[in-house]
């Protein structure tokens, strides 16, 4: 077995740590943000120690070794999704910055007034909101796919959506509050089969399960590095490179031009144009490495192993009288498990929790109108990744029998 979670855990040095004396972490937020191995850590330390320089304009050994760092992370990353080349995938902050990136570039280059965009109501706030500033200042019109009582999106509905001749569908792979997994493929093919440009949102799908851009054949892809063991600061937008060389800039500055004089400019080529700015140098390198150390292990081993767990994390769950759990029941779903236990406020849910060192989210986990769709305020989530235990998914649910004596 390639999995050897042990071995794992050994690479991440925060888990070594108690958060109170005596009390162990037990890391249960990857879906927020995951914890970084050595390797990453390591990378970023000796980036800044040995070889740190700005890339693309000295002509310097640090330079030239820090731009040559900096690219052969791009291409990393590029292979890791499956892109046909490193000018497709663009470096920005995070998730959001790359859906922004979308909305505004492309959008206001190719969407006027009462064109349709399909999202679904299972949206995290960042593949939402930049479509809503689009509907306010261009009077674009939102259509949502429904979700199901048992959180899986309506296809049927949505096929009938497509009458609309939608210019964009813009949705998320996996579901960071539900777990569910979209069926990616199918929603791309029904799109482009009306016209449609597509973007999916992989924050949650990237990290966790094989994500190839060229077998789902979407035309943007957006994640985060920071959830895939990579540090903050350092996202990706991958982009169909049609699309790409017909957007205009996002951003304006250095970098991202060819030439300027002085009352216009020349764009760069791709992907500097849409990099305006001294980038995340020594963060974008440390995605590299994650890159390099989740496929060390495997994305195939990974989703395995996770599925391993999240099953019997859900089994467990539901055992627990007043537990009411989100999501796909006995089906494939993503390594997060929301709940509600019977109205106790989530945060004094995840209070509890914290005696016993156990960290999970509470809130609506922006997604909002994903909880006015349940009628819920908020959930508590227990969210697994690679170093993730079948113990710890016990000793969540004795603190959850603790909650419930407490409150009870
Ligand atoms: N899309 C999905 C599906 C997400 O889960 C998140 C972050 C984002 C987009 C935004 O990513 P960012 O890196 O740009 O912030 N989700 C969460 C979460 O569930 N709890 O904290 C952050």
């Amino acid at each position: 077995n390639p999995f050897d979670t042990t071995k794992i855990r050994q690479d991440f040095p925060i888990l070594k740590r108690e958060v109170r004396p005596g009390v162990k972490l037990v890391y249960l937020d990857s879906a927020a943000t995951s914890q970084k191995p050595i390797q990453v850590i390591d990378a970023i330390d000796s980036f800044y120690k040995l070889t740190n320089a700005n890339i693309h304009r000295g002509i310097h050994v640090l330079a030239e070794e820090a731009t040559e760092l900096y690219e052969s992370a791009r291409q990393k990353i590029a292979n890791f999704i499956g892109a046909q080349s490193s000018r497709q995938v663009i470096y920005t902050r995070n998730t959001t910055e790359s859906i922004n990136l979308v909305a505004s570039s492309w959008g206001r280059k190719n969407l006027v007034a009462g064109d349709v965009v399909i999202l679904t109501e299972m949206e995290h706030h960042s593949n939402l909101v930049p479509w809503q500033i689009l509907q306010e200042d261009i009077g674009i019109r939102l259509e949502f796919i429904p979700v199901s009582d048992d959180g899986q999106l309506d296809i049927e509905k949505y096929h009938q959506l497509l009458d609309l001749k939608p210019k964009m569908v813009a949705f998320m792979h996996v579901s960071n509050v539900l777990g569910t997994i979209n069926p990616a493929k199918e929603i791309v093919k029904a799109a482009k089969s009306v016209g449609a440009v597509t973007l999916i949102d992989g924050a949650q799908s990237v990290p966790h399960i094989p994500v190839k851009i060229n077998e789902i054949g979407a035309d943007f892809l957006a994640f985060s590095g920071h959830k895939m063991c990579g540090p903050t600061g350092i996202g990706i937008l991958y982009g169909r490179e049609e699309l790409l060389e017909a957007m205009p800039p996002y951003m304006g500055g250095g970098d991202m031009i060819k030439r300027v004089y002085l009352r216009s400019f020349k764009s760069n080529e791709l992907p500097y144009k849409f990099e305006a700015g001294t980038p995340a140098i020594a963060e974008a390198i440390g995605l590299g490495v994650a890159v390099d150390y989740l496929e060390r292990i495997g994305m195939q081993n990974i989703s395995h192993y996770e599925r391993e767990i999240i099953e019997y994390a859900t089994d467990r769950l539901v055992e627990v009288s007043g537990v009411k759990l989100l999501g796909p029941l006995n089906k494939e779903r993503g390594a997060v498990a929301s709940f509600d236990l019977f109205n106790v406020h989530p945060h004094d849910v995840s209070q509890v929790l914290d005696m016993d060192g156990i960290a999970v989210r509470a809130g609506h986990h922006c997604a909002m109108p994903l909880h006015d769709r349940f009628q819920l305020t908020a959930t508590t989530r227990a969210s697994f990744y690679i170093y993730n235990t079948i113990e710890e998914v016990d000793l969540l649910v004795d603190s959850l029998h603790k909650v419930k004596k407490l409150f009870g």
